[in-house]
């Protein structure tokens, strides 16, 4: 079936109009942009008709699936109730408490750490942004201004405002905005398959990895470092999964010197990974979490951060004026989508569902596709999942950058009507949270078929031998 677009029309129009984001403009503009015209359930129709099974849930939020009614319906009440007002002079509304409530009851306390509040944003990037604020205001209202340094990690992905693509990793990105700006720092990734030393396992990897940690702050000097940020699982990073001794041990660093952690869940919390947050299922305790995308599974723009106590208090007892917002800060249309977001989860227990259920299922297929001569590791944590691409698998060989195998498979699963990311030699996928066993079955005989088709061109060119 073809959609009534004129596939050409819009090609020109977009090149000739929108600047996308991450893009070569030039590119481009050569080859004209996928118009996407409509979608249901787990799938996307391009303006040729095309269907595409989405593996990457839009990017990262669309959990619930599209053409969900109840989304709709709540953004079409709430626009004919309350489009729009403001939350800066002492006015609030009824779907920004109601869901701010209703994040704390869905976060699970972390020892005296309860989360109580929430600070909105309409995106990822600009809950960073608010993350850099509280954290400097909460160091100067205890008296230790000094305490400016957030420690983050190469290749960690925290968004794309400055303040949000200095916390994160990205070589590429720092390179074009002289960044990162000052006071932030890096250290490497807790990536066991390209870090790990021959010999040493996965959880004494981890450990050394978190001790680059204390070693950071070492070096900069502990009462200048104000937090570290991470990701539970890197997404944009390649779905890095760290071994399961990294996290307590960075919790345990970050207690020894005093600082907060910031848990930047924007892909991880709302049922990605099996339970609402992530910071739980890891064990750690974080002081801050970030969150955007799937609270509203990406229907309408809506992010924030769940400020726990420990931060909370002190902005709350001791603060004046804090003097940072957004003229969208608790949006009301945006917050009862996600109040209609999360209550679609609660009653189809999507977070349950992906430990439960579908991620086990989803892992069994890894299993399998481990078992692929160009597959050097596959892995999966809830319902996303990464695999590497290899040229020989014992001992461990990759491709190097420029043979961009990543994007030649990318390549292949476009054709064949499969969205997966490609990152480097990485292939990853992050499915809608509601996709049943047969669209698993459907999806992993997709990327089977590409790896196949992958591994028959890398052969062609003779980049096995
Ligand atoms: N933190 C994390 C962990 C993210 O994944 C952001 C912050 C920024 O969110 P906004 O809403 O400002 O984009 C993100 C966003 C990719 C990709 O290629 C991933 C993201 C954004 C764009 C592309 O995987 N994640």
């Amino acid at each position: 079936m073809t959609d009534a677009v004129d596939t050409a029309l819009f090609q020109a129009l977009d090149s000739a109009h929108f600047l996308h984001p991450f893009t070569d403009f030039k590119e481009l503009s050569g080859r004209g942009a996928r118009v996407m015209v409509r979608s249901e359930g787990i799938y996307v129709w391009d303006s040729e008709g095309a269907r595409v099974l989405d593996g990457m849930s839009g990017l990262w939020c669309v959990n619930v699936g599209y053409g969900r009614r109840e989304l709709a319906d709540a953004a079409h009440h709430q626009m004919m109730t309350l489009p729009y007002y403001n939350s800066f002079f002492q006015t609030t509304n009824v779907p920004a408490v109601q869901l701010a409530a209703k994040l704390a009851s869905l976060a699970p306390n972390a020892g005296e750490r309860r989360f109580q509040h929430v600070f909105y944003s309409s995106s990822g990037s600009e809950s960073n942004d608010s993350n850099v604020r509280m954290v400097r205001r909460y160091w100067d209202l205890l008296g230790q201004p000094q305490r400016k340094v957030i420690i983050s990690r190469i290749n960690a992905y925290h968004g794309s405002t400055m303040a949000g693509a200095s916390l994160g990793g990205m070589s590429g990105m720092h390179a074009q905005g002289d960044l990162p700006i000052p006071n932030i720092a890096h250290i490497e990734q807790p990536y066991f398959f390209e870090n790990g030393l021959p010999g040493e396992t996965a959880d004494e990897f981890g450990l050394r990895a978190a001790g680059w940690l204390e070693q950071k702050i070492l070096a900069l000097g502990p009462d200048q470092v104000a937090a570290f940020i991470g990701e539970p699982v890197q997404g944009a990073g390649g779905v890095i999964i760290p071994p399961a001794t990294y996290w307590p041990e960075i919790q345990r660093i970050v207690d020894k010197y005093g600082l907060l952690l910031i848990s930047d869940e924007v892909i991880c919390a709302f049922g990605r990974l099996g339970s609402w947050f992530a910071y739980d299922k890891f064990g750690y305790k974080p002081d801050l979490v970030t969150f955007a995308k799937a609270v509203t599974s990406g229907y309408v723009p809506l992010g924030g951060v769940m400020v726990g106590d420990r931060v909370g208090k002190v902005l709350i007892e001791h603060g004046g004026e804090f003097a940072h917002g957004y003229t969208y800060s608790g949006h009301p249309v945006a917050c009862a989508v996600g109040l209609a977001n999360l209550a679609l989860m609660e009653r189809e227990q999507l977070p349950q569902r992906v430990r439960d259920d579908v991620g086990p299922y989803l892992a069994q297929h890894y299993v399998a596709i481990s078992e692929h001569p160009l597959v050097g590791l596959a892995e999966t944590c809830g319902f996303m999942a990464g695999l590497v691409l290899v040229k020989t698998k014992a001992p461990v060989q990759r491709f190097t950058e420029a043979q961009g195998v990543g994007m030649i498979c990318r390549g292949y699963c476009f054709e064949q009507g499969l969205i997966m990311r490609a990152v480097g030699d990485r292939m990853i996928i992050a499915p809608p949270l509601v996709m049943t066993h047969s669209q698993i079955d459907e999806m992993v005989a997709l990327i089977v078929k590409c790896l196949d088709l992958t591994y028959q061109e890398v052969r062609r060119r003779g980049w096995l031998a």
